[in-house]
C-alpha cells in the first residue's frame, strides 16, 4: 500500500514572532530529556591510562582532558588562545609574484617539476602552534585500594563524573567547564564526614613561576614562545624560541586554582594546595591569556591576563557549587537541547550497560548499536558547543584539546578540508552560534590575505593557501621554499573558506550579515580568483600553477608531480564562489555589473571532465594518480561541500563521482572516511554512507601510526587520524546530518539516505537552508510525520520520496513525481509550523 502524506498548519504558532524562537527551540528539544540517562553518556570502567582514553570538557575556551585516576587524578588543561607567535608579517616575501610568469611558461610547456621546484619560491614562513596550558593533578590519599570504579562524560549535560569507593566510603568527582562563569568546577565528595584528604598541584610545559596567592590559592604565570616550528620542520636548533629580541615578544598567561570546603581545612604552599578532613570541596581552575585579537602584539598590546583571570575566579567563588552547576547546565541546554536524535535500539542486551569501550571493540566485530551511532551524532555537537564559543579562534585540529608543546600539524587551521570539516554540520545541526568562530576567523583572514594576494599572486583582493592560525596567517607556509608545493602552495583556502559565509546567510536569512559582512568579503575573494584565471590558449580560463591537496599525478612520459594546470578541485571552488556571488546578487541587487562579469568568467571555466576510467578527473590531463587511494578526494568538491554535482541534477558527473570512490576506495584517515560519509549522502546511497560510517567508528589503538589506512575512533570516542584530529568527529556528525536532511538543491529533501540500517528512527531540530527547522519520524524506511518550523517564511520547496497530500488552507503544488522522488512548493508565514503525516 502506498504511503500518503498530508499537511497541518498549526494555528498555535501564528502569533510567534522570531523573537519567541529561542524558547520554541527549547521547547523542540523537549525530547533531548528521552535521550538522556545513559544513551548520551560514554563510561569506562578504569581511568584513563593514555590522552586518548581522557574525557574532553570544554567551554568553548578553557578545555580539560579528565584522566580519572582514583588516588592520582591528572586534568590536562588547554586555553583556546594560548598560541605561539603574535600578529604575522605581513612583508615576508614581497617579491614573491615575480616568479609568476616564469612558472607559467614552465607549466604551459609541460615541464611540471621545474614549475614545482620554482614554486618553492612563493613561500613564506609556517603558522604559530596551539599549545598546552598546563596539568593538574590531584593527589587523593585513600583509605583503602579503590573499588566499584566507573567514570564517565554525560554529553547531555557537559558533566564528567568519576566514582568509586575505597575501604567502604564512597568518593565522587564532578568537573565541568562553565560558560556562563568561566572557570572550570571540580567537586569532590566523600560519603562519610570529613573522609576527603588530598593535595592538588599544577605544572606547565611552558616557562612558568608558581605563586601562592592565597590561603586557598595557587597561580601560574607564564609566557608561550614566540616562535613554534610545526612537529615535521626539524633542521632548526631550537625549534621552540621564546624571545623574539626582534619582534613581538609572544603571549602571556596565568592560571588559577582556588580550593574551598566546608568543613575541611585548606592550605595553599608552593607545593600546591592541600585539602584535609573534608566531606566536599570545590576546585574552581580559572585563566586567561594576553591576547587580544590577530593584529595585536600579545606582550605589549596585550590584555591583563591576570585581571582577566582573577575577575573570573572571584565571581565564580561567590556562587555555591550548586548554583555554579545549575548555570552551567542551563547554558549548555540552550545550545544542545535544540536536536535529538533516536534511534530504536539494536536488539538483544542494553548497549547502554556496556562501557564504550566494549561497545566500540564489539562494534568493530560487526555488532550492531544503533545507540552508539545516534551517540557519536551528538557528541559531535557536544564537541562543537564546547570547542567554538570565540569570535575569531573557532575549532583547531584537535578543537581545544592538546597536550603537546609541538602537536601534530601544529594544531593550527588546516584549510585544504580539515577546518572546513570542523564547520560542516554547524548550521544544520542548530548551532549556527558555533559557527561564528569561524566566520569572524575568515573576516581576520581576510585582512592579511589582502597582502598574500598582493605579494604572491600580484592580484587585487584577498588570498589564503593552507594553512592559517590564531593570526589569520595567509600566506603559502614552507620557511621561504623548505616546504612542499603540494600542500604549500593552494592559494584556494580563502575561496573556499567564503562558502562558509554564504551559507551562514542560506541557513539564517540574514541579509545584513549577507550584505554588510559576507558579500565584501565573497567579492574581494572573487576579485583575486578574476586576476588569478589566465587563459589556457583553448578558449577556458584556468588556475596556474594549480595543486590538488595532496596528491599527486603522473604525467605521460613518467614524471611524478603535484604541482600543473587547472586541477578540479580549484576550478570547482571557483565556480562554487561566482555561483555564492551571483546569488548574492540577486538578493542584494547592488551590484549587477560585477555579476555580469562573474556570469560571463564562469562560462569559460574549464569545466567537469570525466576520465577514461569513467571517473571524475582530478587533473587537467587524464593522468593516473600516484596514489589513487589517497585520503583527500578533493575533486568531488562540486559534490559536497559544493552543489554543482547532485545524481539529481547532474547525473553523467554523479556517476562519475561514484566511479572516483570506487577506485579511492572506504580507506583512509579519519576524516577521510567522514567525508565519504557526506558524498556517498549526497549521492543518495545511504547504505553506502553507512558502511563509511562504521569505517570511522572503527575502534583504533592509543599508538597506531599509519595514517593512510587507521583512521578511526579512540576509545573516547576522539577521532583517530591517527593521530588524534578532531575534523573527523565533525565530519561525522555532518555526515549523518547529510543522511536524514539535504538541502543545499533549493529544495529541502527529508530522508534522503537513510541506510537500512535505520529503519526506524526520530530526528528533531535540524536545520535546512531557508531557516526551516525539522522534525522527522520515520519506520520502515519511510518517512511517518515530519514538522517544519519556517522561522522566516516565504516559499518552502520539498523533496519527498513519498507523494504528499495537501489540507486546509495549504495550496500545495506536486511539480514532478520523477522517479526520484516528488517536488512540492508552499508558502510559508514567519514563526508558523506545518505537520505532514502519513496516512
Ligand atoms: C592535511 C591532511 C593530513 C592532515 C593535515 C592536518 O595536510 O592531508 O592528513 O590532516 O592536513
Amino acid at each position: 500500500m502506498q504511503t500518503k502524506l498530508y499537511f497541518v498548519c498549526s494555528n498555535l504558532c501564528k502569533l510567534m514572532q522570531l523573537k519567541l524562537l529561542p524558547a520554541l527551540l527549547l521547547l523542540t528539544g523537549i525530547a533531548t530529556a528521552q535521550q538522556k540517562g545513559n544513551t548520551l553518556k560514554l563510561w569506562y570502567q578504569q581511568p584513563a591510562k593514555e590522552w586518548t582514553e581522557a574525557l574532553p570538557v570544554g567551554n568553548g575556551r578553557l578545555g580539560a582532558m579528565i584522566f580519572g585516576g582514583a588516588g592520582d587524578e591528572l586534568i590536562q588543561l588547554n586555553e583556546a588562545t594560548l598560541w605561539s607567535g603574535g600578529p604575522v608579517n605581513n612583508q615576508v616575501n614581497p617579491d614573491a609574484y615575480k616568479h609568476l610568469p616564469s612558472i607559467r611558461a614552465k607549466l604551459f610547456k609541460g615541464d611540471y617539476a621545474a614549475a614545482s621546484e620554482e614554486l618553492k619560491e612563493m613561500q613564506g614562513l609556517y603558522s604559530q602552534s596551539y599549545l598546552p596550558l598546563g596539568d593538574i593533578h590531584i593527589k587523593q590519599q585513600l583509605p583503602g585500594t579503590p573499588a566499584a570504579y566507573s567514570r564517565d562524560l554525560n554529553v547531555a549535560d557537559a558533566i564528567a563524573g568519576t566514582t568509586f569507593t575505597s575501604n567502604g566510603i564512597g568518593y565522587t568527582r564532578e568537573i565541568f567547564a562553565s560558560g556562563k562563569d568561566q572557570v572550570i568546577v571540580i567537586r569532590l565528595t566523600a560519603n562519610k564526614k570529613q573522609q576527603l584528604n588530598c593535595k592538588i598541584s599544577a605544572g606547565s610545559q611552558l616557562r612558568h613561576q608558581q605563586l601562592v596567592s592565597g590561603q586557598q590559592e595557587i597561580t601560574l604565570k607564564g609566557k608561550a614562545p614566540a616562535q613554534v616550528d610545526p612537529s615535521y620542520v626539524n633542521y632548526n636548533k631550537e625549534p621552540i624560541i621564546y624571545e623574539d629580541t626582534k619582534g613581538c615578544k609572544g603571549m602571556r598567561f596565568e592560571l588559577k586554582l582556588r580550593a574551598s570546603s566546608s568543613d575541611g581545612s585548606i592550605k595553599a604552599d608552593t607545593g600546591g594546595i592541600t585539602i584535609s578532613n573534608a566531606t566536599q570541596a570545590v576546585i574552581l581552575v580559572s585563566a586567561a591569556t594576553s591576547f587580544n585579537g590577530f593584529d595585536k602584539c600579545p606582550d605589549n598590546e596585550g590584555k591583563d591576563e591576570h585581571k582577566l583571570a582573577t575577575a573570573y575566579l572571584q565571581a565564580a567563588a561567590q556562587l555555591p557549587f550548586d548554583e555554579l552547576r545549575r548555570r552551567h547546565v542551563d547554558d549548555f541546554h540552550y545550545y544542545f537541547n535544540r536536536v535529538s536524535f533516536i534511534l530504536p535500539p539494536s536488539p538483544g542486551e542494553d548497549r547502554t550497560k556496556l562501557p564504550t569501550d566494549e561497545r566500540l571493540r564489539r562494534y568493530a566485530t560487526g555488532a550492531q548499536d544503533a545507540e552508539l551511532e545516534a551517540l557519536y551524532f551528538q557528541f559531535g555537537r557536544y564537541l562543537l558547543i564546547s570547542s567554538s564559543r570565540l569570535n575569531g579562534v573557532p575549532a583547531n585540529l584537535q578543537g581545544i584539546w592538546n597536550k603537546e608543546l609541538r602537536a601534530p600539524w601544529s594544531s593550527n587551521y588546516t584549510i585544504n578540508i580539515n577546518t572546513q570539516m570542523n564547520y560542516w554540520a554547524a548550521e544544520a545541526v542548530n548551532l549556527p552560534e558555533m559557527h561564528r568562530s569561524l566566520l569572524t576567523l575568515i573576516q581576520n583572514v581576510a585582512s592579511t590575505g589582502r597582502y598574500t594576494a598582493k605579494h604572491f599572486y600580484n592580484t587585487r583582493g584577498w588570498a589564503a593557501n593552507h594553512n592559517t592560525d590564531i593570526w589569520a596567517l595567509s600566506n603559502p607556509v614552507g620557511n621561504l621554499g623548505k616546504g612542499d608545493p603540494q600542500w604549500a602552495n593552494w592559494p584556494m583556502g580563502g575561496n573556499w573558506l567564503c562558502q562558509h559565509l554564504w551559507e551562514h546567510y542560506r541557513f539564517t536569512g540574514d541579509k545584513k550579515f549577507l550584505r554588510d559582512t559576507a558579500y565584501p568579503i565573497m567579492k574581494a575573494a572573487a576579485q583575486f580568483s578574476l586576476d588569478w584565471l589566465v587563459s589556457d590558449g583553448k578558449g577556458h580560463l584556468v588556475t596556474a600553477p594549480a595543486t590538488s591537496p595532496e596528491n599527486k599525478f603522473i604525467t605521460e612520459t613518467g614524471v611524478k608531480s603535484s604541482v600543473s594546470i587547472a586541477t578540479t578541485m580549484d576550478m570547482s571552488i571557483i565556480r562554487d564562489l561566482f555561483s555564492n556571488l551571483v546569488d548574492a546578487d540577486s538578493i542584494l541587487q547592488t551590484d549587477m555589473a560585477f555579476r555580469d562579469t562573474l556570469l560571463q568568467k564562469k562560462s569559460k571555466l574549464l569545466p567537469l571532465q570525466i576520465g577514461k576510467k569513467g571517473n571524475l578527473q582530478e587533473w587537467y590531463k587524464d593522468w593516473e594518480d600516484e596514489d589513487p587511494e589517497h585520503r583527500h578526494i578533493s575533486h568531488l568538491f562540486g559534490l559536497f561541500p559544493g552543489r554543482e554535482i547532485s545524481p539529481l541534477t547532474t547525473p553523467a558527473f554523479a556517476e562519475a563521482c561514484k566511479r572516483t570512490l570506487a577506485i579511492r576506495g572506504d580507506g583512509g584517515t579519519g576524516w577521510s572516511k567522514a567525508w565519504k560519509i557526506n558524498v556517498w549522502a549526497r549521492l543518495l546511497d545511504g547504505n553506502h554512507a553507512y558502511k563509511l560510517l562504521r569505517e570511522l567508528l572503527k575502534i583504533s589503538s592509543n599508538d597506531a601510526t599509519d595514517y593512510h589506512n587507521a583512521g578511526g575512533t579512540y576509545s573516547n570516542l576522539f577521532c583517530a587520524h591517527p593521530p588524534f584530529q578532531i575534523d573527523g568527529n565533525f565530519g561525522g556528525t555532518s555526515g549523518i546530518t547529510e543522511m536524514l536532511l539535504q538541502s543545499q538543491l533549493n529544495a529541502i529533501q527529508l530522508l534522503p539516505a537513510i541506510p537500512d540500517a535505520w529503519a526506524s528512527g526520530e530526528v528533531k531540530g535540524l536545520v535546512a537552508r531557508g531557516g526551516f527547522v525539522i522534525d522527522m519520524q520515520w519506520a520502515d524506511g519511510k518517512l511517518k510525520k515530519a514538522t517544519i518550523l519556517a522561522k522566516n517564511g516565504g516559499p518552502c520547496r520539498l523533496r519527498v520520496l513519498q507523494p504528499l497530500k495537501g489540507s486546509n488552507n495549504l495550496a500545495l503544488s506536486a511539480l514532478k513525481g520523477d522517479g526520484t522522488g516528488y517536488l512540492y512548493t508552499f508558502n510559508t508565514t514567519a514563526g508558523n509550523v506545518y505537520t505532514l503525516i502519513a496516512e
